[in-house]
């Protein structure tokens, strides 16, 4: 595999990682139809903990299987597949080499009045099951998240000594945030900024809104405004992660119409974002429309 030149600047970001980590890093921007662009289309599959069975996936059965989660990821051409510990280890033979994979090591339910996570993999099972990344959310903002932040630590701290890459879900969640300030464009900068200051390879958030929710941050917010546009949006949660040597993925969040979806992926694209990450508006959808869906985004992307 020769990497291409956008990938090597990329890889070279990343300065203090080891041969196994670049080349976990390498394997997923090279893999796909956007493979070597440095642009990426995740597709994370682990609603089932975070909402439930049903609330996942009666709208397109066949999701229940994760041979077909695999299989669509695959068939896409996407560049990394994202699930926890089940639905990886009950594809890991059939699909084994065929797509990169990030284990998603901790997992939060809607059962759950606390905004925590439990682990629920480890570097050991990522290594196992041949996976290129594990995978990781914090909650800034929550009563937990000095224990979430400590844990991140300490797992991506093992992970890079074994050549794993670290995926890091920043979403802001707490008592000090209502549901506005989770996605305000201040606090997801500064979730994005704490995802990249953690050591995260490759950065989750969820697309920011023009709103700004941090009293302190007001001042200096009107004196320097983030123009209000989505693009421009975009650009600000990039800059927020090391200038933009960090890569910084966007959510696709709940089902919506394939306009409306690819409207802010124009905008990712327009403000150097790296890639989406798109579960729900993939695998809820028949599998000739996801297909449709995800080509539409891998088109933008490769423009
Ligand atoms: P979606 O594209 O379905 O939004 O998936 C991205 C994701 O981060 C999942 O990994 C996670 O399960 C989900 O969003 C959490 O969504 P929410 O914060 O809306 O509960």
């Amino acid at each position: 595999m020769m990497l291409t030149p956008k990938v090597r600047e990329i890889l070279s970001w990343y300065e203090s990682d080891n041969p196994g980590t670049k080349t976990n890093l390498a394997r997923i921007l090279m893999a796909g139809k956007l493979g070597g662009t440095g642009r990426m289309v995740i597709l994370p599959v682990d609603q089932g903990f975070e909402h439930g069975p049903a609330r996942s996936f009666s709208a397109n059965p066949d999701a229940y299987n994760p041979h077909y989660l695999f299989q669509l990821a695959i068939d896409a051409g996407l560049n990394a597949y994202a699930a926890p510990l089940g639905p990886i280890e009950a594809g890991a033979a059939t699909f084994a080499g065929c797509i990169p994979t990030i284990l998603k090591v901790n997992s939060s339910n809607s059962l759950s009045t606390t905004k925590d996570q439990a682990i629920t993999g480890s570097v050991g099972d990522a290594l196992r099951l041949g996976c290129s990344a594990i995978g990781f959310t914090i909650y800034p903002g929550s009563e937990y998240q000095f224990e979430m932040m400590e844990e991140l630590r300490e797992m991506a701290e093992e992970a890079k000594s074994v050549g794993l890459a670290v995926v890091v879900w920043s979403y802001p969640r707490g008592p000090m945030l209502d549901k506005v300030g989770e996605t305000s464009i201040d606090i997801a900068a500064y979730a994005a900024h704490m995802a990249a200051l953690l050591g995260a390879h490759i950065i989750k958030v969820k697309p920011a809104t023009r709103d700004i929710s941090l009293e302190a941050a007001k001042k200096v917010y009107a004196a320097s405004p983030v123009e209000d546009n989505a693009a421009a949006r975009f650009a600000h949660i990039v800059r927020a992660c090391f200038g933009g040597r960090r890569l910084v993925v966007f959510s696709g969040g709940e089902q919506r119409t394939a306009d409306a979806l690819l409207e802010e992926v124009r905008a990712i694209h327009a403000g150097g974002g790296n890639g989406s990450i798109v579960g729900r508006n993939a695998f809820q959808r028949s599998k000739p429309d996801a297909l449709k869906l995800l080509a539409d985004i891998i088109a933008v992307y490769q423009s």
